[in-house]
């Protein structure tokens, strides 16, 4: 590669106590009216959406190339809340190249990382502050927010990973997490 194509070393500021990117150059926002077919009770999310349709998720990025040998990060920012009993979550979706593994940092908050491969099998690890989960290739990934605020984690994953959301949209995850009389269920 010639040295005009070489990227230039950056530095990117992370507000550790806040848990946000400094000045992300771009950012995501899910509504709760982008979750529509996700949650198990759609008349209760149906209720939220015109109630004022408020913020779900959002996700900070300072993008690099989407290429193999680049690394892409971001900060997702997931609310806390119930659709009906049920927790917030992500829609979840498989990487596009399913053989590439992703890193959430835990940053602030509560919840879990809900996983499935396209041949059944199901796993979820607890996300908390310091928690490191290790999303191993082939694996769709979802987070849950099962606190009381914002479940924030920084992301890495391999810049041409790429969302695949039509698969598991179809397939939908094994296991669902609900609030009921003050403790977590997971069914
Ligand atoms: C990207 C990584 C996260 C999610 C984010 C939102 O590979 O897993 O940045 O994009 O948590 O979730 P979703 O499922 O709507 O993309
Ligand atoms: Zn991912």
């Amino acid at each position: 590669m010639s040295i005009e194509k070489l990227m230039q070393p950056f530095t990117v500021g992370i507000d550790l106590e806040n848990a946000r990117m400094k000045n992300p150059q771009k950012s995501l926002v899910r509504k709760a009216s982008d979750m529509k077919g996700h949650y198990k009770n759609a008349a209760a999310l149906d209720k939220i959406i015109t109630g004022g349709n408020p913020l779900h998720y959002e996700v900070q990025e300072t993008p690099v190339p989407e290429k193999y040998g680049e690394l892409m990060y971001c900060i997702s920012i997931l609310q806390p809340g119930l659709v009906g009993d049920e927790c917030f979550m992500t829609k979840g979706h498989y990487h596009t190249i399913p053989e590439t593994a992703e890193i959430y940092l835990c940053l602030k908050g509560e919840g879990f990382m809900m996983m499935k491969t396209s041949d059944g099998k199901c796993d979820y690890q607890k996300m908390s502050r310091g928690h490191m989960v290790y999303v191993p290739p082939y694996w769709a990934h979802r987070s849950i927010n099962t606190g009381k605020e914002e479940l924030v984690s920084f992301c890495v994953y391999q810049g041409d990973a790429g969302h695949n959301y039509g698969d598991i949209e179809t397939e939908g995850f094994p296991k669902r997490v609900f609030l009921r009389g003050g403790k977590i269920v997971v069914e």
